[in-house]
């Protein structure tokens, strides 16, 4: 059994997509940002920081979407979504892995401000127009990187397109797709990828953006 503790639209995505890449159809959770449910006992028994993803899997629980990703590529080697140790592009691939929670955290203070305070008049311009621009900047190198070669890693497709995939998508929310076109096709080549239609479909519409672009607010 494999059940996957999830947030529609959440970094738990990444983990479904993953699995869905390697033909396994995990039992899905699903909870909600704001409304108690990760808050609950029976929650806080799998993973106590309340957050998603959890992962529970080979007799574990496991946390930490990063962690979960790696992990299931080194004990799953024969989908070739990793870059194992000993493999010369393993330290670029580690690289993007962790740099995708440099973006995924710019995302999620923009979050904050923009989707979950209850009160607009809550929310600081400065902080919003300081974290936007700063997750443009964190953009530029995936920009550039992607404007040459169709996936992260020059030998292809991998778990790090996984793990930025997600990103890509919500960053679009704040940042104005038309200024990061490769970065837009990017996400159209992983989109249009099966096993991401899959747990797309499955996972269900994503529950946190209430609208598909959230502008600085002037202050
Ligand atoms: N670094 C962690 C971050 C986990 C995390 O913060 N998840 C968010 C959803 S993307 C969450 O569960 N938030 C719950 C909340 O903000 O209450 C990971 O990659 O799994």
């Amino acid at each position: 059994m494999i059940r996957l503790h999830a947030v529609p639209g959440s970094r738990s995505f990444r983990v479904h997509w993953l699995l869905a890449e390697m033909g396994l159809e995990p039992e899905i959770e699903n909870y909600r940002i704001g409304d108690g449910s990760l808050g609950t006992e029976a929650f806080r028994d799998v993973n106590p920081a309340g957050r998603v993803p959890a992962l529970e899997i080979d007799g574990m629980t496991l946390i930490e979407s990063g962690a979960i990703i790696e992990y299931l590529c080194e004990t799953r080697p024969e989908h070739g979504l990793g870059r194992l140790p000993g493999d010369a592009e393993r330290p670029e691939f580690l690289v993007w892995l962790h740099y995708a929670e440099t973006v995924a955290t710019l995302i999620q203070n923009l979050n904050l401000q923009q989707v979950f305070l209850p009160d607009p008049a809550m929310r600081s311009p400065t902080v919003i127009g300081m974290e936007t621009r700063r997750l443009a900047t964190v953009l530029k190198p995936l920009e550039k990187r992607v404007s040459g070669q169709d996936y992260l890693l020059a030998s292809g497709f991998s778990a790090v397109d996984i793990m930025f995939g997600f990103g890509v998508d919500a960053a679009f929310h704040y940042v104005h797709g038309a200024k990061f076109p490769a970065l837009g096709a990017y996400h159209a080549r992983l989109a249009a990828r099966p096993a991401y239609q899959t747990a797309l479909a499955v996972q269900g519409p994503d529950t946190i953006y209430g609208q598909p672009f959230y502008e600085v607010p002037d202050g």
